[in-house]
Parts: C-alpha cells; structure tokens; sequence
C-alpha cells in the first residue's frame, strides 16, 4: 500500500494506524500548494480532489477521505481492536466521532488555517470550535482514550489537536485533551510516524 501524505496534515491520522497494525506500506509526500508528489506525479491524477490522504491499495484502487481510510486499515487486522466489528453498536459509536472529528474539529479548523479570512470570521470559528472542544473534554473527562482501549478515532483526534499551537490555540484551557495529547505523542507508532514526517524530503 502507498499512502500519499503532507507533514503534520490529516493524512498523519492513517499513518499512524499503518504503524500501529504494522504493516507494510510505503509513503509518498506530496505538496499541498503545488500538487506535485515525490514520486513524480501530479496528485490530483491520483486524488482528482487534490487534498491528502490518499492510499493506493496492490490492486491500484484508491481510498481517499481520512474516516473511510481509517476503518478499511483497522479492518484489515480486526484482531487489533483499533475498530469494533462493523456493523456492531460499538462501531456506530465509533463513527458518530470519527464524524464528530471529521465536520466539527476537522473542517471547524479548516477556515483557521486560512491566511486572507478577516480576524472578525476567524473569531466566529474559534468560538465554534472553543465549543466542541468543551465538549470533546468533557467526554474525554478521566478516561486514556475515547473509546476506553485506543482506537482509529483516536489517531484522527490526536491529529487535528496538533493543529491548534498553529491557531495559536492554547490546549493547556482543557486539561483532560492536554493530557491525551501527551499520552497518545507517547505511543511508538506515534512517535515513529511523527519522526518520519518530520524527516520526509520537501517536494
Ligand atoms: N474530506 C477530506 C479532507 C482532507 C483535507 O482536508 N486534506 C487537507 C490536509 S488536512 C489537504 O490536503 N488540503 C489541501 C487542499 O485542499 O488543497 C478528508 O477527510 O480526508
């Protein structure tokens, strides 16, 4: 498998359940503003949206949209746990917050990021977002991870609260994600997917 990432984006979330479940994949890091990809391409002939993630499954099918990708990889290697079985309760539960991180942190930060948006707009998002952060920690509350053990959901939450230093957001008003924040950046496969970004060569 072949997984098309940017450093630090939200293609670091299936990066990391690849290294969780161990298995054998290789990366491509592609470049968000020109779209040009290491291995030579143009991404959008790849992903014709033009954003990561994309993986490139051995038969040449391409699973794009990071919540999608995340329930294929854990499904690949049940016995793992990072998903409940599909179609159980649990994993229902585990799609109300893959969806909940996906259209409300996810996409809720998406406008931050965004250099010509008035300060006035960015406000309107902050509190939004300020929101369902509230209400991330308050689920959150003393438990390690979202879904008791880790899981997919958590690899995604982990990946879009690394954002917020860039928001110039601090996490330290929710001591309960700061916390998990800590504790997840303390897993080896987090630790390996993070270093192996951060050493990727530009394109
Ligand atoms: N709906 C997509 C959104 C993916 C997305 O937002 N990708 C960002 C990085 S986090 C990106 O590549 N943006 C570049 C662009 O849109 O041109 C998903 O959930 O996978």
């Amino acid at each position: 498998m072949k997984l098309y990432f940017a450093p630090n984006a939200c293609s670091l979330a299936p990066h990391i359940i690849l290294r969780e479940l161990g298995l054998p994949f290789e990366l491509v890091r592609v470049n968000n503003q020109s779209k040009r990809s290491a291995d030579g391409r143009d991404f959008r002939t790849i992903n014709p949206k033009g954003y990561v993630a994309a993986l490139v499954l051995g038969n040449g099918e391409v699973l794009t949209e990071g919540p999608a990708i995340l329930q294929y990889l854990a499904d690949l290697k049940p016995e793992t746990r990072l998903a409940p079985a599909n179609g159980s309760w649990e994993r229902s539960r585990l799609q109300e917050l893959l969806n909940f991180i996906s259209s409300e942190i996810h996409a809720g930060s998406a406008p931050l990021f965004n250099a010509e948006l008035p300060e006035a707009a960015k406000a309107i998002f902050r509190d939004k977002l300020f929101k369902r952060l509230d209400y991330l920690s308050e689920v959150l509350g003393c438990n390690d991870y979202l879904r008791g053990d880790f899981s997919i959901a958590d690899a995604y939450l982990f990946t879009v609260l690394g954002w917020l230093p860039v928001f110039a957001i601090d996490i330290a008003q929710w001591p309960a994600l700061a916390g998990y924040v800590e504790r997840v950046a303390a897993r080896p496969a987090v630790q390996a997917a993070l270093q192996s970004e951060a050493a990727s060569v530009p394109v």
